[in-house]
């Protein structure tokens, strides 16, 4: 029998740690059983109800069908508010250092000890069925399962939000959501209402910048990296506190897709991320991401332009350098969608001691909505006791009942103080909580700070750091974004509010949605810039990259061989890709196993496209559209792109035959042009291939955008 899903996940190493040995009394295979009811008892027929006569009606002492009809009619639950489309992964955190001079967190002190973790990514606005690769920010959401109880990291691929106080959350999250007359459209901000907000809340504008950039689709979810946005403290055994940035670094570096690859892909894979996710980990390759932390001494608090408590904000990490403190390895997959990624429930106010809050107006809102929409989601309070969010630390205290009690307290007393208990359980005066002793004063008022007023210079400095391919990608998102909203007026209005931000960019996103450019354009006068930002100067590393292989009837053995060897010696994935799946026949007789087919994939699900020589086969995918497709998509979303001998008259048919390397045809001489890899008559593929493997490593190669009219942003 074919490897199906459940043998999938059955096949990954059993992590050894407290919580998979917890979760370990909850898991249940099913294998080799026979059928019971939830009473447990064995069942004889689950085909047939039980009816009055074999034509008769059914009766109502079937009390199997209606158990069975019963559960299922329950099975659905809430999605949530934000963030319903996620998936979960189990792994486990390691420190590289004792952090005791900044913290007492235990979990931060022994490098020897791994931290069992359960992290959710997920997207913001489209609903729990949506596609993955719309743009949107992620949500990157990390439960530390430590000896001191749970610890969440409730982070997004984003440093900054779009608002300054959780007060104003109902009405963005109202605006950015399908509007709701007609539920039109899903999973994207590209609509009049979202529109109109942002032009009425200016302190949106820095965020949107990040919202318009490639940040918004990344490549996977392996490859973003997660902040925890909002300011926190970290607190060491003095009781000394410092403001403290989490930020999570993918060691495959902070990858995107291009906008036309994310549009198509949401069609033919809307599960791209998850799948990928899945995938990479069921082969053995964990996606690994390494820990980092700003931190400022209270002294500092107010050494910036900026408020350090504003959560439109980041802070430049020329300005305040990112330590690395640990690392992040995700090995194991969930066993069950429901139970795992659908009930875990994180919330920013799971703490362990050593870590604090700010007064950051978005946190402190935060602290009270996660908890509550819990109760609602997973139906009562006692959903700390779902396996997925029960603590590794025993759970002690005089809470009682409620829907779905799991635990069975013993004895009388539920109440503190008590005597006839001896006041157990009892606070813990030395290793319980201690909240940071900050001082405050203030008279009641809703105003806002001074210093939250500035919008436009971070976003302006965000502007400044792009590269010009991301500057381009950006405008081309306005253009698609608000161009899509109908009322002309708050078109006009995106450009007069970006003009704030930069002039030329405000006249370059009038010219796409027709509406004027700025009488005098503008900025606000912000000149620096931040480096760290820009996708162009990340960690650049081909391995894990995907590459599909184009083949038909009469390929070349050879160059298949060579460049398959060495993709896998350098960690690289491939498919074998032909017009029909099956056995495909080389030139020399042997045969290769045609993965997928032209009906079931297509260029947007490969990092980089490969055609081998064999004149047989190159006339067979010279006629086939599909073919032209696959090379003409990844030419134009800047994939490299490889051909070996009669390979290259493929490229020469497509849109590929503008680029010069076609007029090179020195035999047995590797040509790059731009991520174009060819080489004419030759039997030795290893120069080729190396360079091959050295341009995914690129990831893109923007260059090409300015050679073809066609390229999309
Ligand atoms: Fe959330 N957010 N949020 N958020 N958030 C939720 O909690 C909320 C914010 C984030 O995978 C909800 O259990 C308010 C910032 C993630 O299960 C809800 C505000 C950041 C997830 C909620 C914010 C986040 C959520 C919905 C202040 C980045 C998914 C379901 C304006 C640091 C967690 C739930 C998961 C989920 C409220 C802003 C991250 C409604 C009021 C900033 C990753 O409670």
């Amino acid at each position: 029998m074919a490897k199906n899903n459940e043998n999938d996940s059955a096949n990954q190493p059993n992590q050894q740690n407290k919580k998979s040995e917890q979760l370990d009394q909850y898991r249940k295979d099913h294998k080799n059983a026979k059928l019971t009811t939830n009473q447990g008892m064995k069942v004889s027929d689950t085909a047939d109800s039980l009816k009055a006569g074999e034509r008769g009606p059914t009766l109502m002492e079937d009390f199997h069908f209606r158990e069975k009809v019963m559960h299922f009619d329950h099975e659905r639950i809430p999605e949530r508010v934000v963030h319903a489309r996620g998936f979960g992964v189990h792994g486990e955190f390691q420190v590289y250092q004792p952090m005791t001079e900044l913290t007492s967190a235990k979990f931060l002190q022994d490098p020897s000890v791994k931290t069992p973790v359960f992290v959710r990514f997920s997207t913001v606005v489209g609903q729990r069925g949506s596609a993955d690769t719309v743009r949107d920010v992620r949500g990157f959401a990390t439960k530390f399962y430590t000896e001191d109880g749970n610890y969440d990291l409730v982070a997004n691929n984003i440093p900054i939000f779009f608002i300054q106080d959780a007060i104003k959350f109902p009405d963005l999250v109202h605006a950015i959501k399908p509007e709701p007359h007609n539920e039109i459209p899903q999973a994207t901000a590209a609509h009049d209402t979202f529109w109109d907000f942002v032009v009425s809340n200016p302190e949106n504008a820095h965020m949107v910048m990040w919202l318009m950039s490639d940040r918004a689709i990344p490549r996977s979810f392996r490859m973003m990296e997660g902040f925890g946005v909002n300011t926190f403290r970290f607190v060491n055994a003095e009781g000394k506190g410092r403001f403290v940035k989490f930020h999570w670094k993918p060691l495959l570096g902070t990858h995107s897709l291009v906008w036309d690859e994310a549009q198509k892909l949401n069609g033919a894979d809307p599960d791209f991320h998850r799948r990928d996710l899945w995938d990479a980990i069921n082969q053995g390759d964990y996606p690994e991401f390494e820990l980092g932390v700003q931190i400022l001494e209270e002294e500092d608090e107010f050494a910036f332009d900026f408020d350090i408590l504003d959560p439109t904000k980041f802070w430049p990490e020329e300005q305040v350098p990112v330590q690395i403190i640990g690392k992040m390895t995700l090995n194991k997959n969930q066993d069950n969608f429901f139970a795992e990624t659908e009930q875990v429930a994180f919330h920013p106010g799971h703490l362990v001691p050593g870590i604090d809050f700010s007064n950051d107006p978005l946190l402190q809102g935060r602290l009270f909505s996660y908890l509550d929409t819990q109760l609602l989601r997973l139906g009562g309070p006692n959903f700390h006791e779902i396996p997925i969010n029960r603590s590794v630390a025993p759970v002690k205290n005089n809470q009682r009942e409620g829907f779905h009690r799991m635990a069975i307290d013993k004895g009388a007393v539920a109440y503190s103080a008590n005597s006839l208990r001896a006041n157990s359980p009892e606070p813990d005066l030395e290793q319980g909580f201690k909240h940071h002793a900050e001082k405050v004063e203030g008279r009641k008022t809703r105003k806002r700070s001074e210093s939250f007023e500035d919008h436009y210079r971070q976003a302006t400095l965000f502007w400044n750091s792009m590269s010009l391919p991301e500057k381009s990608h950006i405008i081309k998102a306005f253009h698609f974004e608000v161009g899509k909203v109908k009322d002309k007026t708050i078109r006009q209005r995106v450009v007069e509010m970006f003009n704030n931000v930069d002039g030329q960019l405000a006249s370059q996103i009038a010219t796409g949605i027709g509406v004027n450019p700025p009488e005098n354009p503008g900025g606000s006068g912000e000149t620096a810039s931040s480096p760290a930002v820009s996708q162009e100067n990340t960690v650049k590393v081909a391995v894990t990259r995907k590459a599909g292989i184009l083949i038909e009837n009469g390929f070349d053995m050879n160059d298949v061989v060579q460049m398959t060897t060495k993709l896998d010696s350098a960690g690289l994935k491939y498919d074998i890709i032909s017009k029909n799946q099956g056995m495909i026949t080389a030139s020399d007789g042997k045969q290769i196993e045609a993965t997928k087919s032209y009906a079931i994939t297509s260029s947007v699900m490969y990092d980089a496209l490969y055609i081998p020589g064999g004149k047989q086969s190159t006339n067979q995918l010279l006629t086939h559209k599909e073919a032209k497709m696959f090379v003409n998509d990844a030419f134009v979303h800047a994939k490299t792109i490889g051909a070996a001998n009669s390979g290259v008259d493929l490229l020469m048919t497509s849109d590929i035959k503008q680029i010069t390397f076609a007029d090179t045809n020195v035999p047995n001489t590797v040509v790059t042009d731009l991520g174009v890899i060819s080489i004419r008559e030759s039997n030795d593929l290893s120069a080729f291939s190396q360079e091959f493997i050295d341009n995914v490593a690129q990831h893109r190669h923007w260059a090409r955008e300015n050679q073809d009219g066609k390229m999309s942003g």
